[in-house]
């Protein structure tokens, strides 16, 4: 389904035509998949470069883990492991450069240095000022919902109604991100898989993805070697690329925009194989 064109800073992204692809590059030493590979900036920004030849549309890098009970990692220490890999990508690179994180002065720092995109997995409810900064520097801005916080969401997560609070939770904070400025076509919504959810909630998530169209705002989605396919497959999170796989097919198949993963080169061939299908 378009829903028109995604503005993302410097770049314009025409949605509806192809399933763009997200790579993730974490500069952290213990992100639950990849922790520790790519803290040398010089690394960091090859494996970037990498993932763009391998198919990546957008570049999504992130300074702080938020697996479930990871703990808060200090702005200063957060902005040192991602500034200098923000800097050089933001000249080398032309695809979007998104940075994962809740925290406004992250922001702040980031945008200054050319960033196009905030990925708020806080869904602007873990920083006040997260929003007026986004909107100040005409950046994207994607949503995700998550229950509770990285310490605290895999706590026995409940739902009453799984996708009617997902859906009333984005919806609220897209009209908060629109009254403080942010430009509505610069906003994305994500349900948080694996944020506060159960295996089975992932599962339903997936299932009825389309229902986060009811939004208007174009849907990114991050499946990739999250714990719920350990579950379902009983595999290591080194073995679960077919799993990542067939979550990001159905996906696209219900609507989803943006895939963001850690195996770019086999993602973005599925995505490319299915838009072909689709006729997009
Ligand atoms: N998942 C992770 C991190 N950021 N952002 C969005 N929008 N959606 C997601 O599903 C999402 C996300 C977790 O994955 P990863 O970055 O690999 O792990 P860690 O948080 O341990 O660094």
């Amino acid at each position: 389904m378009s829903v028109g064109t995604l503005h993302l800073n410097r770049f314009r992204l025409e949605l509806g035509r192809r399933t763009f692809v997200m790579g993730v590059l974490n500069v952290t030493p213990d992100s639950f998949s990849d922790g520790g590979l790519f803290l040398d900036p010089g690394r960091a920004v090859e494996y970037a470069h990498r993932m763009v030849e391998e198919g990546a549309d957008l570049i999504d890098i992130g300074g702080e883990s938020t697996r479930p009970g990871a703990l808060p990692v200090p702005v200063e220490e957060e902005l040192r492991r991602v500034l200098p890999v923000v800097r050089t990508l933001t000249k080398e690179l032309s695809v979007p450069i998104s940075v994962d994180t809740y925290k406004a002065e992250v922001a702040e720092a980031v945008l200054a240095c050319g960033a196009d995109l905030i990925n708020d997995i806080g869904g602007l409810r873990l920083d006040p000022r997260m929003a007026s900064v986004v909107a100040k520097a005409r950046a994207g801005l994607v949503i995700m919902h998550m229950k509770g916080t990285p310490r605290t969401m895999q706590h026995n997560p409940t739902y009453e109604d799984l996708m009617g609070e997902i859906l009333a939770f984005l919806k609220r904070q897209v009209e908060r991100a629109e009254e403080a400025g942010i430009d509505p076509s610069a906003i994305l919504v994500d349900p948080g898989l694996g944020f506060g959810k159960r295996p089975e909630h992932n599962l339903i998530i997936l299932q009825r993805l389309k229902e986060l169209q009811l939004l208007g705002k174009p849907i990114l989605i991050g499946p990739s070697r999250k714990a719920f396919i350990g579950h379902v497959l009983g595999l290591p999170v080194e073995d679960r690329l077919e799993g990542t796989l067939a979550c990001g097919a159905a996906a696209v198949w219900n609507g989803a925009h943006v895939i963001r993963v850690h195996d770019v080169k086999p993602m973005a061939r599925l995505v490319r194989m299915l838009d072909a299908i689709r006729g997009t």
